[in-house]
C-alpha cells in the first residue's frame, strides 16, 4: 500500500538509520537545494546519510554549503531512500540501479508518478525546496543556516526570483522564516539568478545571434559549434530561455540545445495561459505549464522545425 502522509513520512525517517537521498539527473538550483537542505538535516538528526546526484552539483551552484558532500554514486546499503524533486524514477538516472524503489518521494511535479511508498506530491508549490522547509521542523528535524541556504536557493531558483505565477503568500512566509534562521537572501539571490561567467554570456551572444520569432512564438539554438567558440562548459543554456521569455512580444519561448550526440535539449517557458508541458509531452518530456523540457533525438533543424509547429498550436 503506498501512502501520502506526511506524519508516515515523519515516522519512517526517525525509524531510519542509514538512509541514501537523491534527486534528478541535471540538477537544478530546487534538486541540489532540496537534497542538500534534507540532507544535512537528516546529518544534524545524526542519521547515517549519503546525498547522491548521478550528474554531480553544477559549478554554478558549489558555492551552497556542505555541496562538496554530494557524491555521485551511493555506497553500500540503505535502509531508506529519499527521492526529492523528481517526477518519475527514470529521472533520478543510473544510481538506483540494484536498490529497492524509494521509500519517500518529496516533489511538486505535476507529472509525478508516485512511484515510492509515501508520496508527498504537491503540485500547487512553487519548489520541492519550499515543501521541505515546512516539512523539516514539522517533522521535528532542525534548519541549520547551511541547510535554510540552500532551500532558499532552491525556491528562489524555481520561482526565478518569486516571479513565476505560482507564487502563492506562503512562499514569501516561508522565505521569511529562513531569514529569520540568519539566511541572507540578497546574497543568494545574487549567486543564484544574477551572477554569471563571462563565458556564459558569450555564449548567449552565439544564441542571440540567430533569434527568430513567429505567431508569438520565440526561439534559438545553442550548437555544438556556438559552446566550442565561446567556451562555455556546460551542455545547457545558461538560462538563456529566461532571457528570451522576457521577450515582451513572445508568449512562448523554445531553445534547442545541441548535445553532440545527436540529441537535442529543448527547454519551453510560457507566460500565463499557455501550458508548455503538453507540447513537451508530446516529445516524451516533462514538467510545469510555465517551464518545461525535453530531450529529442535528430538533428538541430529537424528536431526545430517539429518543436516549433507543435508549439505554435499553443498561439494559434
Ligand atoms: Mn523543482
Amino acid at each position: 500500500m503506498t501512502s501520502n502522509s506526511p506524519k508516515e513520512a515523519r515516522e519512517r525517517i526517525h525509524s531510519a538509520h542509514r538512509i541514501l537521498v537523491t534527486s534528478h539527473i541535471r540538477p537544478d538550483g530546487d534538486a541540489v537545494g532540496s537534497l542538500l537542505g534534507l540532507g544535512l538535516a537528516l546529518l544534524d538528526a545524526e542519521k547515517d546519510v549519503q546525498m547522491v546526484l548521478a550528474d554531480g552539483v553544477p559549478r554554478a551552484l558549489r558555492y551552497l554549503k556542505s555541496s562538496e558532500k554530494i557524491r555521485k554514486k551511493p555506497n553500500g546499503n540503505f535502509d531508506t531512500i529519499i527521492s526529492v524533486d523528481c517526477s518519475g524514477m527514470d529521472r533520478i538516472g543510473e544510481i538506483l540501479d540494484g536498490y529497492p524503489k524509494p521509500d519517500l518521494n518529496i516533489d511538486h511535479h505535476i507529472t509525478n508518478l508516485n512511484f515510492a511508498q509515501i508520496n508527498l506530491v504537491d503540485i500547487e508549490a512553487p519548489s520541492t525546496a519550499e515543501m521541505l522547509a515546512s516539512y523539516i521542523p514539522q517533522w521535528d528535524l532542525s534548519i541549520s543556516q547551511p541547510a535554510g541556504e540552500a532551500l532558499l536557493t532552491g525556491m528562489i531558483t524555481d520561482t526565478l526570483g518569486f516571479r513565476t505565477s505560482n507564487m502563492r503568500p506562503q512562499t514569501l512566509n516561508t522565505a521569511a522564516s529562513l531569514m529569520k534562521l540568519g539566511v541572507n537572501l540578497p546574497a543568494l539571490y545574487t549567486k543564484a539568478l544574477h551572477e554569471r561567467s563571462f563565458e556564459a554570456v558569450r555564449y548567449w551572444g552565439a544564441g542571440l545571434n540567430h533569434i527568430e520569432m513567429e505567431c508569438q512564438v520565440v526561439w534559438t539554438t545553442l550548437s555544438d559549434e556556438d559552446r566550442k567558440i565561446s567556451n562555455y562548459p556546460g551542455k545547457d543554456d545558461a538560462d538563456l530561455v529566461n532571457l528570451l521569455a522576457s521577450i515582451e512580444e513572445a508568449h512562448i519561448a523554445v531553445i534547442f540545445i545541441e548535445q553532440g550526440d545527436d540529441t537535442i535539449k529543448v527547454s519551453w517557458r510560457s507566460k500565463p495561459g499557455y501550458d508548455v508541458s503538453k507540447v513537451a509531452a508530446q516529445f516524451d518530456g516533462g514538467g510545469h505549464k510555465a517551464a518545461s523540457g525535453a530531450s529529442i533525438e535528430g538533428a538541430l533543424d529537424e528536431v526545430k522545425k517539429r518543436v516549433i509547429a507543435a508549439t505554435q498550436v499553443l498561439t494559434e
